[in-house]
């Protein structure tokens, strides 16, 4: 009798659900069940949420502004408001999420004084929301907390370094809506099919290339730069064909956006300090962390340009930081400038 073999594509996981993907722990933690797992599948289904309002912006009368300022003092869009309270309301359901802080807010949101509530959230709703407007693409970035006590909630729950992150991720609201996590131990990605409503295994460890040719800046800026600076963005335009340079230039100005540019493709995408903000644009707690932990786990790196991300110890929650982000080797070339060295 002839032994029953599964066909090969049997056993390829591309097209699971992520529902599926972190309910069988197949997140590179399979001891992470219960609520952590929980908490995850309230992330999905925010996602699914936010990417459904999104995708109808331009028809749902939700573009423009609201009139009001967020607590960096920048023009609030109906759509950053909604997708923050979307984010909220859904994790205060499962009572696991003890609180959240938010770029939206002020401080942080208590969701939950249940004894099994372990977790805290740290998210931007609504990333690069002044390009909500002009139909470019936008994302959500998310980091995920233990709360390391039984007592209430705290902010100093939040301000760990991003080395004590549980998971991170980001979701793209780009031609197609992409879910990309990490629980430290390689990173996924996981395609929107709004035909089931679901997203599905896309891309299952995703590594980003150890060198790039691709660099990404907000070249407008050139003039406030620092001198190492300016001499590391006159060398990735220098000709020299050993190295493939120069790069090619790309900025879409969504954090989200270029950064998943730069994982998939390899490269460097930078924000750093200024003379007239010497700790740059963006937030640690919110953007830099995230992608940080995102990066690494991918075999990537990020840093200030002195200073590994993960390793910064927050003061506070809307704490600005100067980021260098990408491929390993784009960034240690990042560093060499930043030492006044060339490498
Ligand atoms: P936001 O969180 O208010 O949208 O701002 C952050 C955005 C990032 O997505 C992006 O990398 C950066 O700001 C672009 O800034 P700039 O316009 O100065 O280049
Ligand atoms: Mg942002």
């Amino acid at each position: 009798m002839d032994t029953y073999e599964p066909a090969p594509n049997l056993e390829s996981r591309t097209g699971l659900t992520l529902e599926t993907y972190i309910l069988e722990g197949m997140l590179g933690r399979p001891e992470a069940r219960g609520y952590f797992t929980s908490l995850l599948s309230s992330l999905a289904l925010a996602a699914k949420l936010v990417t459904s309002r999104v995708r109808r912006a331009g028809l749902a009368n939700v573009l423009g502004y609201t009139g009001d300022e967020n607590v960096q003092g920048e023009k609030v869009q109906k759509l950053d408001r909604e997708a923050n309270e979307t984010l909220m309301r859904v994790l205060s359901r499962r009572g696991v999420c003890a609180a959240a802080a938010s770029e939206e807010e002020e401080e942080m949101r208590v969701l939950s004084t249940a004894p099994h509530a372990k977790y805290v959230m740290m998210f931007d709703p609504l990333d690069g929301s002044s390009n909500i407007d002009v139909n470019i693409s936008i994302g959500t970035i998310f980091g995920v907390l233990r709360k390391e006590h039984d007592g209430p909630v705290e902010e100093k729950d939040f301000l760990k370094p991003g080395t004590k992150l549980q998971a991170a991720g980001y979701v793209i609201y780009g031609s197609s809506t992409m879910f990309v996590i990490t629980t430290g131990d390689g990173v996924h990605g996981f395609t929107y099919d709004p035909t089931v409503g679901e997203f599905l295994l896309s891309h299952e460890n995703i590594r980003v290339p150890e060198r790039g040719t691709t660099y990404s800046i907000n070249e407008g800026n050139s003039s406030r730069w620092t001198d190492d600076v300016k001499r590391w963005n006159a060398w990735v335009k220098g000709d020299d064909k050993a190295t493939q340079r120069p790069y090619r230039q790309r900025y879409v100005g969504t954090l989200v956006a270029d950064a998943h540019r730069t994982l998939m493709r390899g490269g460097i995408f930078a924000y750093p300090g200024d003379v007239k903000a010497p700790e740059g644009k963006l937030r640690l707690l919110y953007e830099a962390n995230p992608f940080a932990f995102l990066f690494e786990a991918a075999g990537g790196a990020a840093s200030t340009g002195t200073e590994r991300i993960l390793d910064i110890v927050p003061t506070e929650l809307h704490q600005r930081v100067p980021l260098a982000l990408g491929s390993r080797g784009n960034v240690a070339d990042y560093e060499a400038f930043v030492r006044g060295e060339t490498p």
